[in-house]
Formats: C-alpha cells, sequence, structure tokens
C-alpha cells in the first residue's frame, strides 16, 4: 500500500504532493513503482497535530481517489469523516482506512457497511493533539489486542461484514518505540484475532530512535526508508496482509525477496498475499 498524504503537514512527506495533480501523479508513481493499493488521505495524524475541517478534506481527497480509480488503480481513503469515507466510495475508492477504527465518526461504521467496503480498523486511543500522553501500557500486546478485538466487534455489530475487516496495531498512535517494536514482535496476537493484519511502520518516530546517532539525534523521515523496506520484509515473513509505505519501490522489492527464499512463508489464513485481493473481495 503506497502512501499519498495530501496534506501540508504530514510528518513523514508533508507538502510534497498537496495539490492534487501531483498528488495524482504520486499516485500513479506509486503504482508504477509496485504498489498494489494506494492510501489518499487529506488530514495528517502526526503527533500534536490538530483536525482539518471536512470541507478542506473533502477538497484534498475527492478529486484524487477519482482520477485515480479512472485510471484503474485500487485506491484506499484514508480517513476518520464518514462523510469524506461516502464521498471517496463514490469517487472509486475500494477501501476505507480510518486510523480511528470507526471511533471518531459515530456514522463511519453505518457508512462503511452500506457501502459494502473493506474496512481497516486501527488501534487508537484519541485524537492526535494529545495522543502521547495515552501511551501507557501493562502488557501493549495483549491491550492492543483486546481494544482492536472489542473495534472488530463493533464493526460487526454495526453491520460490517467480518470479512471484510483488516485489522492494524496503528504504530505511533499512543505509542512510544518501545511499544511500536513490542507489537511488531507481537504479531502472533495480532493474527489470533482472525482477520488480516496491515503494518504502517514506513518512517515512523521509532525507526528513528532505533536509527539514532552517537548524540541521540534520529535521522530525518526521508532517511528511514531503508529500515522501512528491512521492516517490511519482516513482517511480511511474520504473515502481514500489506504494509503502508511511503517509497515503494524499496519495499515492493524486499518483500518480493523475503517471500523468494521462505516459501512456505505464513502469510494470512484468510487473504493470501496477492496483487489485487481485497477483504470480501475474493
Ligand atoms: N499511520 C498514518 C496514517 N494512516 N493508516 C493506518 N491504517 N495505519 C497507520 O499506522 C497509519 C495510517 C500516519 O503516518 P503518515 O503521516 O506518515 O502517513
Amino acid at each position: 500500500m503506497g502512501v499519498v498524504n495530501v496534506t501540508p503537514d504530514s510528518f513523514s512527506d508533508g507538502g510534497h504532493w498537496f495539490d492534487t495533480a501531483t498528488a495524482i501523479e504520486r499516485g500513479l508513481d506509486l503504482v508504477h513503482a509496485g504498489a498494489d493499493l494506494v492510501d489518499v488521505g487529506g488530514e495528517s495524524t502526526r503527533p500534536g497535530a490538530s483536525r482539518v475541517d471536512a470541507d478542506e478534506e473533502l477538497r484534498r481527497v475527492v478529486p484524487v481517489v477519482r482520477a485515480l480509480a479512472a485510471e484503474g488503480v485500487l485506491v484506499s481513503v484514508d480517513t476518520m469523516r464518514a462523510t469524506v469515507a461516502e464521498q471517496a466510495v463514490a469517487a472509486g475508492a475500494v477501501l476505507v482506512n480510518d486510523v480511528s477504527g470507526g471511533l471518531a465518526d459515530p456514522d463511519m461504521i453505518p457508512v462503511v457497511a452500506d457501502a459494502g467496503a473493506p474496512f481497516v480498523v486501527m488501534h487508537w486511543r484519541g485524537f492526535s493533539h494529545d495522543m502521547n500522553s495515552r501511551a501507557v501500557y501493562d502488557d501493549v500486546v495483549a491491550e492492543v489486542s483486546s481494544e482492536l478485538r472489542s473495534r472488530v466487534e463493533a464493526a460487526v455489530s454495526g453491520g460490517i461484514a467480518r470479512e471484510r475487516l483488516v485489522i492494524d496495531p496503528g504504530l505511533g498512535f499512543a505509542k512510544h518505540p518501545a511499544h511500536d517494536l513490542c507489537l511488531m514482535a507481537g504479531m502472533d496476537a495480532l493474527h489470533a484475532l482472525g482477520r488480516p493484519v496491515l503494518i504502517a511502520a514506513s518512517r515512523k518516530r521509532f525507526i528513528g530512535h532505533v536509527l539514532r546517532d552517537h548524540e541521540g539525534t534520529p535521522p530525518p523521515a526521508r532517511e528511514r526508508d531503508a529500515a522501512t523496506a528491512a521492516l517490511s520484509a519482516i513482517v511480511a515473513l511474520r504473515g502481514a496482509w500489506a504494509v503502508r509505505v511511503h517509497e515503494v519501490r524499496a519495499t515492493a522489492d524486499a518483500v518480493r525477496v523475503a517471500r523468494a527464499v521462505e516459501p512456505a512463508c505464513p502469510v494470512s489464513e484468510n487473504v493470501p498475499l496477492v496483487p489485487g485481493r481485497l477483504p470480501g473481495h475474493l
């Protein structure tokens, strides 16, 4: 899954793809680089970010979704707003990626249920402006799994077919670097929830933390792509359904070579890691 952030302020690539034409071109480039899905978002969720209003989010996202879908690209929409999800699906998006797992907007689950779209349920404990204060866990793997299980059940009770759900541990969202590393080490607990797992590690703070220099300074976000590709290979071998990344080529190559080395790698039981296959669209 390649990322197109149509935002002026994302921590990893803020501002680069902010105008509509550049964002569309970026999406097409990501497909040429090997992306099976392109995730289009119009709201930054970096720690401390404040919210964008719905009209502005629609203005950023919908034309990009429409143009990429018209080119035959499988597009997911990264939004916490039901109205954005609804209009993006009408414009051709095939998957809704909600970092709040349906918690930010009470209309999200009913809208996705009506649309019949696959839905990414991410682990989330609150909006970005103060999420770091919620990064408190006794056992991060057990707590994230249990909170994700509740969101999966809420989505199913709200009418979204279980087989359309994908889960995501939400690396960096109300998590310190040690929490993120534990979650990747503990992927088996996520698989036990019985749904495909999406991992979005790309360029995140915990990578910077691992790679900090002798003075404790992390490399800038744009210099974390080699480490991101390495993580993509690791989690692919641990059964991730998809990885969400900013630079696709290195990750696509890393995943391909990892899978070639270990042909029997344990991909998710329900949804094999096959290009073009979406949960509920098998
Ligand atoms: N992270 C970001 C944005 N969208 N979606 C999912 N499903 N999981 C994530 O961890 C996630 C996401 C923030 O990263 P970015 O600003 O670099 O895109």
